[in-house]
């Protein structure tokens, strides 16, 4: 495959780099944090997906490689930032279940002396499917640094309604799937429901995928205080990412 052989001659620290996209209050659309999400610009292939660069880097055996790149990055961004705001950073299932990827990782927090509380890992329900004891395990090493942990594209999976109680979470993200039904009523009481069980778990909440005004508006009736989506603000570079926080808009 073309793309396996494009990454396994990458050269990471000039080929990945990170997008940022504001999370911001549904009350007055202020900034509480911003989520990295990786861009592979592949000399010979150009712009790849984060999906398919996930999944490439994993079949050559270069996932750990890519989350420390990513990690190094992403704790750049938390040395620039405001300290009021969090930095979530996407942990895959297979980094997730390699130990020494989560070694790695913390000893390259502890070397940077970021307050880890700023920062938010986010896991996917999927990611826990394999094997919910060594993620679980990974998870605890985490969160054990004050650093705190989402549970993304909530919803979508199955596994985790029965593990949701046990496992060592602070956020869910609700799958943006959902957010395009806030506009009829049967969608709304969905939504609130699975809004009302992770308030009931006292797990902070975050409706994704905000792409319209009355989304937004719908939400924030629907009682979150939380959002993400285009409408809001799409993913963007670290320089606009400043420009847009020194606006204030
Ligand atoms: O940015 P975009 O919407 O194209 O991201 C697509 C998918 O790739 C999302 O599910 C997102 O969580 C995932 N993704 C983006 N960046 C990263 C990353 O740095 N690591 C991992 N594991 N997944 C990522
Ligand atoms: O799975 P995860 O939540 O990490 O995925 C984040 C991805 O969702 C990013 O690739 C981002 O580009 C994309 N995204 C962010 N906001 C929106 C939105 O409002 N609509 C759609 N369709 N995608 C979005
Ligand atoms: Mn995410
Ligand atoms: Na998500």
């Amino acid at each position: 495959q073309a793309i396996d052989a494009a990454m396994q001659v990458a050269d990471l620290d000039t080929e990945l780099t990170l997008v940022y996209q504001p999370i911001v209050t549904t009350e007055d659309l202020e900034p509480i944090g911003v989520e990295c999400l990786a861009r592979w610009t592949s000399p010979t292939l150009g712009e790849v997906s984060p999906e398919l660069m996930i999944a490439s880097a994993e079949r050559v055996g270069r996932a750990r490689e890519v989350a420390l790149t990513l990690f190094d990055t992403a704790l750049e961004a938390v040395r620039q930032l405001p300290a009021a705001l969090r930095v979530s950073f996407n942990l895959s299932g297979h980094n997730l279940c390699d130990a020494s990827t989560i070694t790695a990782l913390l000893e390259r927090l502890t070397a940077s002396q970021c307050d880890a509380s700023r920062l938010l890992f986010e896991i996917t329900e999927t990611s826990l499917i394999t094997d919910i004891d060594i993620a679980e395990a990974a998870l605890q090493r985490l969160r054990d640094t004050g650093a705190r942990i989402a549970l993304d594209d909530f919803g979508t999976g199955y596994s985790s309604l029965s593990s949701l109680h046990k496992l060592p979470l602070d956020m869910v993200k609700i799958d943006r799937s959902f957010a395009a039904r806030l506009g009829d009523a049967s969608g709304r009481r969905l939504i609130t429901a699975i809004r009302n069980l992770a308030r009931s778990l006292s797990l902070e909440c975050v409706i994704e995928g905000i792409e319209t005004e009355e989304q937004l508006i719908s939400a924030r009736l629907a009682g979150f205080s939380l959002a993400q989506g285009y409408f809001i603000a799409r993913p963007m570079d670290f320089a606009s990412l400043l420009a847009r926080l020194n606006d204030g808009t």
